[in-house]
């Protein structure tokens, strides 16, 4: 279904929240509004085949719809391993499951409605973050980083995909200017688009690349980089060390 939950003026611009409206338009808005989510999901069904290991968990936190759960049970190699999609929003967890539910697999998938700041993480291999860091207190965030890194087994991978700030003003401008462009091109009105901004203005707290890269190493993350970027967007790679215990 098409996003048009923005289309009409809204009397009273409230906190953006993931409900039923957004759930039944998610895959369409996300798809339109975020550049290069296709490329990031095909990534991580190709990161999840390399750094799976076997008998481990891989987790998708923040799993929405389960997009990038089902990119992770597509391409993961081993069928000892379990799958775990996590989501704090009742309705989507509820659609999730039937998605899920339409495709055959042979690798076990469970997912749990609960905040990803609660959950134990263990055992784990591949942790994916894909654009839920963003929306977590940013003084928790550097807590569930080290609660992901100490859940990971040594040589497992979190990939963390987010919306960022840029420090300088004119590069900021250009980015923000680019992704606004996208957006134009996508077939959303200045309405749609201003009205949507003020309603994450509280709810989306985007980070710097740098502060993401330092949080990281501070979570105990030995091997971090970049690794997509397309306008303000992108995603990083944090690598736990094979040597690591
Ligand atoms: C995708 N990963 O399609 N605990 C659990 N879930 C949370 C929390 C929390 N504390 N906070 C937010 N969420 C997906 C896209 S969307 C990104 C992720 C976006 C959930 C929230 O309910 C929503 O489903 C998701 O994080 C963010 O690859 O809409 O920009």
């Amino acid at each position: 279904m098409k996003d048009q939950l923005f289309a009409a003026p809204i009397d009273q611009l409230g906190d953006f929240c993931f409900d039923e409206k957004v759930v039944e338009v998610f895959p369409d808005m996300i798809q339109r509004s975020v550049p290069g989510y296709s490329n990031i999901l095909s990534a991580i069904g190709m990161m999840t085949a390399r750094f799976a290991q076997p008998g481990s968990n891989l987790y998708d936190l923040g799993c929405s719809l389960g997009a990038a759960t089902q990119m992770m049970r597509r391409n993961v190699p081993h069928t000892d391993c379990q799958i775990i999609g996590i989501d704090n929003s009742a309705p989507m967890v509820e659609r999730c499951r039937q998605h899920l539910a339409a495709y055959k697999s042979s690798v076990s998938v469970e997912i749990r409605q609960d905040d990803i700041q609660n959950v134990a993480i263990e055992n784990a291999s591949v942790v994916v973050l894909n654009f839920t860091l963003q929306f977590i207190e940013p003084a928790e965030r550097l807590t569930l980083l080290k609660r992901i890194y100490n859940g990971l087994r040594p040589g497992g991978i979190l990939i963390l995909s987010e919306k960022f700030r840029f420090e300088d003003a004119e590069v900021s401008d250009l980015l923000v200017e680019l992704h606004l462009d996208f957006k134009r091109a996508n077939g959303y009105s200045e309405l749609e688009i201003s009205q949507k901004r003020t309603m994450l203005e509280n709810v989306l707290r985007a980070d710097s690349i740098e502060l993401h890269k330092q949080r990281l190493q501070q979570a105990g993350f030995e091997h971090i980089d970049l690794w997509f970027q397309c306008f303000n967007f992108g995603s990083i790679v944090a690598i736990k060390d094979k040597e690591a215990n």
